[in-house]
């Protein structure tokens, strides 16, 4: 439906972006909140955090080209079709992407323009960017975030020379108290589950476990950097699966007593290099979720603080450098539940949920999880109870302004998300 863009001023069969006005569909599902978000390009901002992260990684790998620029409005074919996501993956579905319609959509990720870089020819590139994805609500999950992609390719009949000279050139950095856990089995390929998350066979392995070595070193060095004056960071390797890459891991770092997941990687599918017309080179891939990472560096507790215009947060950052954040005091917070019957025939996911909930409380909400499901043995009917957990960053709130909210919210969920309340 179009009724989340009361307020982009358009004609009901079309919305404008930036002066380019897009035709709506069944897909249509962005609201005029998050495009908002569009212009704000935080990575870009010198002295806000997330672009204080960029530079400094840009600054570890300085001789990679380093892109900002691309539109984050990009066609389905760049965001899935041309990484080989199958027709059938979940991040296709309306319910957990931001589609202008159809076929054009806010990219999910920055893999997205992976294929018409390295189609240009490149060999070693960054590309930050500001990306969009409907999502649960927590301190660590907003609609809104930034992914730094980084790629690098090889020969592959030279990938082993060309990876042990650059692992000479980069040399290790040890005056870290980064502990990386599984990083001694990185010249071995034991850590990969040959059976989900293979060496793809059209790759010699030895190519495939030199890309691979190369990748997670590269890494490994640029967290150590880091990370160099924290007190002791604990961080970790796991495998992963993504369409686009195999083999495939993910990066995890300990913050708060969670393990927080910053990175996901692998080596390239060889499909891409050929659709770019290299087939005979091999490359990998990485995606980091810079505010995961800055949320660790500079200590700033909820991922919402980064859209946060309140000078007592943007002040306190300072081109060029990590400084700790302080918490200006912290407001108190609010719970309420809400609980819902589902009917059998009503399709209800977590997501659209989760939207509704922002489009009403935007920055106001903080947590919201289900804390009951059960249901009626004799209508089968489904019974589900959220909390959502309100408070403003920078003000407090007052019961009667969150009781509002609440109902307003009530309101919505039964309208739009066709449950009934309890
Ligand atoms: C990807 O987006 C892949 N494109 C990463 C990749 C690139 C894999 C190249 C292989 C090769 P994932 O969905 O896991 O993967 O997101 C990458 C990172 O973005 C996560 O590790 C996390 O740090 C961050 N991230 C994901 N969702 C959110 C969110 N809602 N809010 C904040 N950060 C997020
Ligand atoms: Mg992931």
């Amino acid at each position: 439906t179009t009724g989340n863009l009361e307020n982009n001023d358009s004609k009901d069969d079309t919305i404008r972006i930036d002066g380019d006005s897009y035709p709506v569909d069944d897909f249509t599902n962005v609201t005029s909140s998050i495009l908002s978000k569009i212009k704000r390009k935080l990575h870009l901002r010198p002295s806000h955090p997330i672009s204080i992260l960029r530079n400094l990684i840009e600054t570890q790998l300085n001789d990679f080209r380093h892109i900002h620029a691309f539109n984050p409005i990009v066609s389905t074919r760049q965001n899935f079709d041309d990484l080989g996501f199958p027709i059938d993956h979940v991040g296709r579905n309306k319910t957990d992407s931001y589609y202008i319609n159809r076929s054009v959509m806010l990219r999910t990720h920055t893999s997205a323009h992976q294929l018409q870089i390295l189609s240009a020819g490149e060999n070693k590139f960054l590309v930050s960017a500001d990306v969009y994805r409907r999502d649960e609500i927590d301190s660590s999950h907003y609609p809104v975030f930034h992914q730094m992609e980084g790629v690098q390719v090889f020969d592959i009949a030279e990938a082993k020379e060309q990876v042990s000279r650059e692992i000479t050139k980069m040399g290790q950095f040890n005056y870290s108290s980064v502990l990386i856990s599984n990083e001694d089995e990185k010249d071995s390929d034991t850590s990969i589950d040959n059976r989900k998350n293979p060496i793809q066979a059209c790759h010699p392995i030895e190519a495939a476990n030199s890309v691979g070595l190369h990748l997670k070193h590269t890494l490994n060095e640029l967290v150590k950097r880091l990370f160099k004056d924290e007190k002791e960071l604990k961080v970790r390797w796991i495998d992963a699966y993504f369409p686009f890459t195999s083999p495939s891991w993910e990066m995890e770092v300990l913050y708060q007593g969670k393990w927080l997941e910053i990175c996901g990687c692998g080596v390239i599918l060889q499909d891409i290099m050929n659709k770019a017309e290299r087939p005979n080179e091999i490359g990998w891939a990485f995606g980091l979720g810079l505010e995961r990472i800055a949320m660790v560096l500079f200590d700033i507790p909820d991922i919402r603080l980064f859209w946060s215009k309140d000078p007592r947060f943007l002040d306190q950052f300072t081109f060029n450098e990590i400084k700790k954040f302080k918490p200006f005091s912290k407001y108190p917070a609010s719970a309420r539940d809400i609980s819902f019957w589902v009917d059998n025939n009503t399709d209800f996911h977590e997501n659209n949920f989760c939207e509704l909930v922002r489009s009403v409380a935007g920055d106001l909400v903080e947590d919201a999880k289900m804390i009951d499901e059960f249901i009626h043995p004799v209508s089968k009917r489904r019974s589900l109870c959220y909390r959502i957990i309100y408070r403003s960053m920078d003000r407090n709130v007052t019961n009667e302004e969150i009781n509002q909210i609440q109902l307003n919210v009530q309101k919505e969920v039964q309208t739009q998300l066709g449950v009934t309340l309890r």
